[in-house]
């Protein structure tokens, strides 16, 4: 209900919109025995899918495709195992964020702890986010050249398709580079002077899943080196394989945002990895739990989304990124705890600073928004370039259309920003058209449809904007742009029950393209009461015909405000349902996401 600036309340109220269903997959999936909420669940999530429903419905590993069917991914195992048992030093080169730390877990555990590699041989080589950037940078290039003893192979995770004048540099030092990674190549296809480039997004690459995260294309290269490794008899038979890693791959895949909708392999993943995360086998996740308290168990994908993913990016958006290393490599909770006490300090910093940029991109997108414009491109001169994705997306949520966070680079002149788009625009594609119609504005992108970043000339930014918005125009046509919350449609008074919700949760994980579901229907408020520190949350009541349940709606007020409804009033909500556990009792609870009076 908070009025946002002098806009009028169709730009900024969402609208409610039951999800669109695909009639063939709700006729199936009620042939194959799922009730009739869980057909409408995964119809409304599966639009057009025409595989078989079961490794979406159960996931499991079964459904893997081999990773023999990754483009270069042979050759990529069989230069790896050269490197073990040829004694080689290997560099590990991965991101900073949350996909990249995951890989580079990965990498290393395999290589350590499966392969015997001595901790000496190996380097770990992180960008920084600020002083380095995206990818095998410049810098990164330089450390790896001056390290003593110098590698001989250098081994990507979730980065370097693009990057291919550094290969080549890299390459002409005698060290062989193997790409692993899941972005979208350049124009041009994979880099020339790599040794070997593992990316399922490849126009030759049949693996069948090309939506899997950076983490998971790293296991499966490290999987068939194993493989390989067995093979030439320089590991026995019982070498243990890598799906006790599977843990940190579920948490890379559920943070990078890939698709959780019609990819079995991303289900399966999260879904075991999620199995194996509540062993609490490894320190980072008993540390996790502790912290976030008794209720948060057993950890499911939103727990790795909004709690884990958060505190491992936060840690890299600020400062340098090996504490999430060693956090999510910790041997001991003594340590895992002093770690996770640094990702949390930083994690709070980068909240106030969120805080700060979101409200000041308000204001700057309410200008162009009153002059309509498709997409909001917003440049904050002393905006943080951290934290640029999270209030680009903040932005997306509150009004429907793509938006553009820029903020000065470290580079003089030039500016750097963080994109994030709207179901209907591939923005990727819209930054390609963009560099063609204005290559001076847009030296530097990439990304994938629903996330990219950019590099514009400070003195180019009119022109890149002017070109940009031509180009979301012309993908997006007359597509009418609002904030929407797209719902399950209602719920009876009788499926008010915690045992709907283990109907629900049967079909997790949910995620990205698999939206948890929010009902919406019509209520009575019983009771009311604002709650939390500033009183911004409300406590209610909330009835529907005979059933009266407990509902919590966070941020619904700005602190001091009072709400415009009182007890009686009919109101209009969109909702999720969550378990509530006190005192070792569940009942069932409401969580408001969006209300009006109705
Ligand atoms: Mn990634």
């Amino acid at each position: 209900m908070n009025a946002r600036q002098d806009l009028p309340s169709s730009v900024t109220q969402p609208r409610l919109e039951p999800r669109p269903l695909d009639e063939t997959v709700y006729a199936r999936a009620q042939l194959e025995g799922l009730n009739e909420l869980q057909a409408r669940l995964l119809a409304s999530r599966l639009p057009g899918y025409q595989g078989a429903l079961t490794p979406l419905v159960a996931p499991s590993l079964r459904y893997l495709a081999h990773p023999e069917k990754l483009a270069d991914g042979r050759r990529a195992a069989e230069r790896i195992a050269q490197a073990v048992t040829e004694g080689e030093s290997i560099g590990i080169l991965t991101d900073y964020d949350v996909d990249g730390i995951t890989s580079h877990v990965v990498i290393r555990r395999t290589l350590v702890e499966l392969f015997g590699v001595p901790e000496a041989r190996l380097h770990s080589l992180i960008g920084h986010r600020i002083h380095d950037g995206y990818g095998i940078s410049l810098p990164l290039v330089e450390r790896t050249l001056s390290l003593s003893p110098r590698p001989t192979l250098v081994i990507t995770a979730d980065c370097g398709s693009s990057d291919e004048p550094r290969i080549a540099r890299l390459k002409e030092a005698g060290i062989d580079v193997v790409v692993s990674d899941h972005h979208a190549l350049a124009v041009e296809g994979p880099p020339g002077s790599a040794y070997a480039c593992v990316n399922p997004t490849r126009s030759d690459c049949t693996y069948p899943d090309k939506t899997i995260a950076g983490c998971m294309v790293a296991w499966l290269v490290m999987s068939l080196a194993r493989h390989v490794l067995i093979e030439w008899g320089a590991l026995p038979e019982a070498t243990p394989k890598l799906s006790p890693w599977l843990s940190y791959v579920a948490l890379g895949t559920v943070a990078d945002c890939v698709s959780l909708g019609g990819s079995p392999a991303n289900r399966a993943v999260v879904s075991q990895g999620l199995t194996l995360i509540n062993r609490m086998d490894a320190a980072c996740w008993r540390a996790m739990a502790q912290r976030l308290g008794q209720d948060s168990m057993p950890f499911n994908a939103e727990t790795l989304a909004f709690q884990m993913g958060p505190r491992i990016n936060a840690r890299s958006r600020l400062d340098d990124p090996y504490a999430a290393l060693h956090f999510m490599l910790a041997e001991s909770d003594a340590i895992a705890n002093r770690q996770l006490d640094v990702l949390d300090d930083d994690n709070q910093s980068r909240k106030a600073i969120e805080a700060d940029m979101a409200q000041e991109a308000r204001a700057l997108a309410a200008v162009e928004l009153a002059a309509d414009a498709t997409a909001l491109v917003v440049l904050l001169e002393d905006g943080h370039p951290g934290v640029q994705g999270i209030v680009a997306s903040r932005l997306v949520q509150a009004y429907g259309r793509p938006a553009l966070v820029l903020t000065r680079a470290a580079q003089p002149g030039m500016l750097t920003g963080s994109g994030r788009s709207i179901d209907g625009l591939h923005l990727r594609d819209a930054l390609q058209r963009t560099h063609e119609l204005a290559p001076e504005a847009l030296p530097r992108f990439g990304g994938h449809s629903g996330a990219a970043g950019v590099g514009v000339p400070r003195e180019q930014l009119a022109a890149f904007k002017a070109a940009f918005l031509q180009a979301v125009n012309e993908q997006l046509g007359d597509t009418p742009l609002y904030p929407r919350l797209w719902t399950d449609g209602e719920l009876s008074s009788q499926q008010l029950t915690l045992a709907t919700l283990d109907d629900i949760d049967v079909l997790g994980p949910y995620g990205r393209e698999f939206d948890p579901p929010l009902f919406e229907g019509r209520f009575i408020v019983e009771a009311l009461r604002p709650v939390g520190a500033d009183g911004s949350h409300l406590m209610m009541e909330l009835s529907h015909g005979p059933v009266t349940c407990k509902a919590i709606w966070f941020r619904a007020l700005t602190p001091g405000e009072l709400p415009s409804f009182d007890v009686g009033d009919t109101l209009h909500c969109a909702y999720k349902l969550n378990r509530n556990r006190w005192r070792g009792r569940e009942s069932l609870q409401l969580m408001v996401e969006h209300a009006r009076l109705a």
